[in-house]
């Protein structure tokens, strides 16, 4: 048997950060874009460099417990004992360059969690410039995973977590990677619809990406994080250039991916969800949203944001989590 952890919250709010952070039971909060607060004094808050047109809202994490936060090296965090959030920045102009940057991340997430109190990391984002660009095998996305699949070794060995890797629009070459951690693992689940990425043949590059497609938490009843999930069917992307397709693509996957989680005794469904929006060219907006409102039940809470999906002809990514209202 897994340990059972307590119920994580999630939700999107238009509350002043001052107030946000005044709660003693909130671990993480994300604001989006240029237009969110700057602000590094408290490690629980955290500007994420993708922004979110119109709207001004941010992503808040609560739990059960009391939040203290610390920093160790380049890592800040703040946990309850049950669950962490971390979040970790680095310079690829200090590292020289973006497989080296990505090691030098994840080999510091892995040794600091493995010393933690909570070692299995459930769900990870990591957010880089220029995702796209290059050929072939110097291409960065492909990089990044070389990197992250190098900076795994021996630490992240048992489970791939839950993932999402997007391009910041910003231009700034700088790695950003937060997560949440916890007490005890979860169960990580792939969508029969999908090849495994970590199965991935070698034209998608030299190592292949390591996550999971989605990652069961062990609360009662289970809390399911959805990695970043484009219109992939096998390991080929769909309707190149045709965005609305993509996204039909997409909730197909999402139907799947929640029959396997029904197949573990985890009823998840779309109005129990809490889901992100990453959409490339800003006029698709409209047809986004469009299909969002079609899909979605009316209640379901979602945040479209403006970021790179990491295949150049990918259009539109859906991540999230299911369970956590
Ligand atoms: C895909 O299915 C789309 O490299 O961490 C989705 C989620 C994707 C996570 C990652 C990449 C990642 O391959 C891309």
């Amino acid at each position: 048997m897994r340990a059972q952890l307590a119920p994580l919250r999630v939700g999107y709010e238009d509350v002043a950060l001052t107030s946000l952070l005044a709660e003693s039971n909130v671990l993480a909060v994300l604001g989006f874009g240029d237009t969110a607060p700057d602000e590094d004094s408290d490690p629980r808050y955290l500007q994420v460099p993708l922004a979110s047109p119109g709207q001004n809202q941010f992503e808040v994490w609560r739990v059960s417990g009391h939040v203290g936060s610390g920093r160790h090296g380049a890592i800040r965090y703040s946990s309850d004992g049950e669950y962490l959030f971390g979040v970790i920045e680095l310079d690829e102009a200090e590292h020289g360059g973006i497989h080296a940057v990505s090691a030098a991340a994840y080999r510091a997430i892995g040794d600091f969690c493995a010393g933690s109190a909570t070692p299995h990391v459930l769900r990870i984002w990591n957010y880089l410039a220029a995702i796209t660009e290059g050929d072939g095998d110097d291409e960065r996305y492909k990089q990044f995973c070389a990197g992250r699949a190098a900076g795994m070794e021996g630490i992240f060995s048992d489970e791939y977590p839950a993932a999402t890797a997007i391009g910041r629009l910003d231009g700034q070459k700088i790695l950003q990677v937060y997560w949440l951690a916890a007490r005890s693992s979860g169960v990580a689940l792939e969508n029969p619809r999908q090849l495994s990425a970590y199965r991935y043949p070698r034209q998608y590059g030299p190592r292949p990406p390591r996550f999971a497609r989605a990652l069961l938490a062990q609360t009662q009843p289970a809390q399911l994080h959805l990695s970043g999930t484009a219109a992939v069917v096998g390991h080929v992307s769909q309707h190149a250039g045709n965005c609305a397709a993509q996204l039909d693509e997409i909730f197909t996957n999402l139907d799947v991916l929640f029959r396997s989680a029904a197949q573990h005794g985890t009823a998840a469904d779309l109005s129990r969800a809490v889901l992100k929006i990453y959409v490339r060219n800003s006029a698709d907006r409209n047809a986004v949203e469009a299909g969002l409102r079609t899909q979605l039940p009316a209640g379901t809470p979602w945040l479209l944001l403006y970021g790179d999906v990491c295949r150049a002809e990918l259009l539109v990514e859906i991540d999230g989590v299911v369970g956590v209202r």
